[in-house]
């Protein structure tokens, strides 16, 4: 059986990482909307610096929590038949043990430079503007997906939505696209589609089957 798995912030949450949409949401003060745009960053780009090498700074202070470990297990008895894709920029699924994973809006851990485009493998501060890796000019920036960009991996996640027989979707409140999209693709090439969530998302009619509650318990208890 193959199966996708999309996550989002919700996933996190009992590991301390701050959701997006929530009550104590991410963007204190600002909607995510009015940050999370390549034009907030050419208009303040130490202001987004700040707040990523903050949040990158935060992740050694955080660990997995069962959800995550569950879809690492699943991995283990479904192999190459579990795609998990994540909206999330943390590397909480990989800490878990899980290696087939796409980060469809990147990675905290990662820096692209916008002289050569390169990507390289950060844990460092951006708003110290050191010089890219590869070419040496000061103007890396965060490797994450923005606002009117195009998410990474969209090719490998379609042809994986095409194929699967069940698509989970955990943690997302379904109000960015195209990952909100995937459970109508998925169920338009036949897939069964199920959505864990601690309420309901925007597309949760949408599901076959929803099960609400905190990803903690639920994921555990759908892969075990
Ligand atoms: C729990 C829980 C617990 C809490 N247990 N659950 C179609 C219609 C309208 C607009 C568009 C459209 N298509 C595209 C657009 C434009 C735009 C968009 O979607 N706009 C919306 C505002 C409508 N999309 C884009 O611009 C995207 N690019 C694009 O479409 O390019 C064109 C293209 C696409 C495909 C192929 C070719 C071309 C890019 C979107 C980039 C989003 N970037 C961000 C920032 C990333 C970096 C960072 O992390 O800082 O991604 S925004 C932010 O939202 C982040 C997240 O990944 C994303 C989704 O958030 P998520 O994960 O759902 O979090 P929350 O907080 O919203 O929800 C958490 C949920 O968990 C809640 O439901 C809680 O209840 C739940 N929860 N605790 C279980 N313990």
């Amino acid at each position: 059986m193959k199966v996708v798995v999309l996550t989002g912030a919700g996933i996190s949450a009992e590991s301390g990482v701050p959701t997006f949409r929530d009550a104590d949401g991410l963007w204190e003060g600002h909607r995510v909307e009015d940050v999370a745009t390549p034009e907030a960053y050419d208009a303040q780009p130490f202001v987004v610096h700040r707040f990523y090498d903050a949040r990158r700074k935060a992740l050694t202070a955080v660990a997995p929590n069962p959800a995550h470990h569950a879809l690492a297990r699943l991995e283990e008895s479904l192999g190459d038949d579990l795609l998990v894709v994540t909206q999330n920029i943390d590397d909480l699924h990989e800490r878990a043990g899980s290696t087939r994973v796409l980060h469809m809006h990147g990675e905290l851990l990662s820096a692209v430079c916008r002289a050569c485009r390169g990507r390289s493998r950060w844990d460092r501060d951006l708003a110290d503007l050191p010089p890219c890796p590869r070419c040496g000019t000061p103007d890396l920036r965060p490797d994450v997906v923005w606002f009117g960009e195009i998410p990474y991996e969209m090719d490998r996640i379609y042809l994986a939505l095409e194929s699967a027989d069940l698509f989970v979707s955990i943690g997302t409140s379904g109000a960015v696209y195209p990952a909100a999209g995937f459970v109508q693709q998925a169920a338009t090439y036949g897939a069964r589609t199920l959505e864990l969530n601690l309420q309901a998302s925007e597309v949760t009619t949408l599901f076959h089957e929803t099960r609400h509650g905190r990803a903690g318990e639920l994921v555990p208890a759908w892969v075990d």
